[in-house]
């Protein structure tokens, strides 16, 4: 039967959904609304959320993967035994803390080097702030961040449909996937800005079979029509995720570490020891910036946690850096390898 190309639209463990990727009579590329489910993949054709693939028919509404496209990005977490696909293929991450319940500030940190590392936009969306109470408390966390340069936004999905309007020039033709944790309010933005999210996360459960537990499945969701197309004739999509308690970084290599915290970067090469770990080494710019409270001493101290994390293990899947440092060459050794 004859193959066709579709995009992976929702995910719960090794069980996907796929729609056609078509053209609509502008040229416009525009999602077949049929679901079609595809057959346990293969080790080598683990697919996220928003990957391209070519698949080949096996019945009239199941397919199986001939091939995932070369993803532009693939955004992932991972422990010391297995990496959790996210999503591919973004533009942008909406990283989504509220006020209440309290947001982890490792999580945020972590969730801010994944995105730097990935070359992933990142937009801070700080939902809740409707309850006042804790307000003030999250906006100490985040004030770091936003003194980085990373756009904050406070917003209340439920009672504030304003912040959620003011938001849509950021999204409109964009692909955008929610990461946070559990509770934050990532399904509810979803749904105050794709007013049929609700139906369309139902069929997809059926579909999916995942009973109750939809929130462990990653789903993409177009943007509505009305909103129209950007100037690059795309529609743009909201991916909504799980939430996580963890986000492991053990993949990244060191050097991949540093270049992701942004504000280190004008001080990298300029400590005394070109492989200084920032700990205790003597000259170290780092430490100085800190000391001179141009580098937040947290950010410092998850460059440090994140840093004794990293593995080197290799892994098999497509667009995860195979980066490998070799310390043997080096004059200090890291502390835990
Ligand atoms: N007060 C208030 N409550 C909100 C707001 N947004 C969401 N909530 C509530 O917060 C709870 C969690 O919202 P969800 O949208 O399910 O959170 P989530 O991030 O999708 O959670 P997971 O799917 O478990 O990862 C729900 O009870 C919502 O009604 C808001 O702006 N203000
Ligand atoms: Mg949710
Ligand atoms: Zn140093």
């Amino acid at each position: 039967m004859d193959q066709f190309h579709a995009l992976l639209t929702a995910s719960y463990g090794r069980h996907y959904l796929a729609q056609r990727l078509l053209e609509d009579e502008h040229g416009n590329s525009a999602l077949g609304k049929e679901l079609i489910q595809v057959s346990t993949p293969a080790k080598q054709h683990i697919g996220a959320v928003g990957d391209r693939m070519l698949l080949e028919p096996t019945s009239p509404d199941q397919a199986r993967i001939i091939r995932i496209e070369p993803r532009e990005n693939l955004l992932y977490r991972s422990d010391a035994f297995k990496s959790k696909l996210i999503a591919s293929n973004v533009d942008q991450i909406l990283l989504v803390l509220a006020t209440q319940p309290a947001f982890s500030p490792d999580l945020l940190g972590r969730a801010v080097i994944a995105a730097e590392a990935n070359q992933i936009d990142l937009q801070i969306l700080l939902n809740k702030c409707d309850l006042k109470d804790h307000l003030e408390h999250a906006r100490k966390i985040i004030a770091p961040y936003a003194r980085m340069g990373y756009p904050v936004t406070e917003v209340s999905a439920k009672f504030d449909p304003m912040s959620i309007e003011t938001l849509r020039p950021t999204l409109c033709g964009k692909v955008s996937v929610f990461v946070g944790q559990s509770g934050m309010g990532k399904s509810s933005l979803l749904n105050a800005w794709v007013p049929n999210a609700a139906a369309i996360t139902q069929e997809y459960s059926v579909r999916l079979d995942t009973g109750k537990h939809t929130t462990t499945a990653c789903r993409y969701f177009e943007l509505p029509q009305s909103w129209g197309r950007a100037n690059s004739g795309k529609l743009g999509a909201l991916i909504d995720s799980p939430g996580f308690q963890e986000f492991g970084l053990a993949h990244m290599s060191v050097s991949e570490l540093e270049h992701a915290f942004r504000e280190f970067q004008q001080y990298l090469g300029k400590c005394r020891f070109h492989n200084c770990a920032h700990l205790s080494e003597p000259d170290c710019v780092i430490r100085d910036a800190v000391d001179r409270n141009e580098i937040a001493p947290e950010r410092l101290a998850l460059f440090r946690q994140l840093r004794s994390d990293s593995k080197t293990a290799d892994t098999q899947i497509q667009g995860i850096s195979q980066a490998k440092e070799r310390w043997s060459a080096l004059a200090i050794k890291p502390s835990k390898r």
